[in-house]
């Protein structure tokens, strides 16, 4: 079977997100280094991978796919290994929801407006960190509310929801503001302390 091959860098949340589910799938797969913030802008080919300009994509065999979730759910659905999605469709609704709603409302209030304005600002516009603050409290509340009993989001299983949440909620605890605020939510803090744990989340983790 032809290789797997990922377009991306480390430092990015959504190329982690692919990358654990090949790596839970225990798929040897290559990382084609791509900076989608280089200074000499994104490189003419790489565009035909990803014409909007953002990380990852991906390519197995003659197959190529932009957008992390498309990617993450062919993985889980192409490839052996554990299964990836509940089979029931309440169960497969709801991990859709939690990464819908992580996409929508988390990624950007998280990672941008908190985290990257807090660490990388010379002057963080604390409007910003506010507002993003203030979603990113939704999105913890109803995370907690979503969850299902048990180890992972979705109960018993791990699913491509608690993949998609870790690598957010990774950044987002970089700075202290984010790790006081999921303080606050017991349930997806010892969530994230166990998802944290798993090798998937290990070997994906940005090397410095
Ligand atoms: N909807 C895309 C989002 C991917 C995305 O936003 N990736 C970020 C890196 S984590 C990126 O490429 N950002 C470049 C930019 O915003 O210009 C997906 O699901 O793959």
């Amino acid at each position: 079977m032809a290789k797997a091959i990922l377009y991306g860098a480390d430092y990015s949340v959504y190329v982690r997100i692919a990358r654990m589910a090949l790596e839970e799938k225990a798929i040897g797969y290559e990382l084609v280094p791509l900076d989608i913030f280089a200074a000499e802008g994104i490189p003419a080919w790489y565009l035909e991978h990803h014409p909007f300009g953002r990380i990852p994509a991906f390519e197995h065999d003659d197959f190529r796919l932009f957008e992390t979730g498309a990617t993450a759910r062919y993985v889980d659905e192409a490839f052996d290994g554990p299964a990836l999605q509940p089979a029931d469709a309440r169960g497969r609704a709801r991990m859709n929801q939690i990464i819908g709603m992580l996409d929508a409302y988390g990624y950007r209030a998280m990672v941008w407006d908190v985290a990257v304005e807090r660490l990388e600002k010379a002057t963080p516009d604390e409007n910003l960190i506010a507002g993003g603050l203030s979603q990113a409290q939704t999105v913890l509340k109803m995370l907690t509310s979503l969850k299902a009993k048990g180890p992972w989001l979705l109960g018993d299983q791990l699913t491509l929801a608690d993949l998609h949440a870790a690598p957010i909620i990774a950044y987002f605890v970089k700075v202290a503001e984010g790790r006081n605020l999921l303080a606050r939510f017991a349930d997806i803090q010892e969530w994230y302390a166990r998802v944290a744990g798993r090798p998937s989340f290990v070997r994906t983790e940005k090397v410095a």
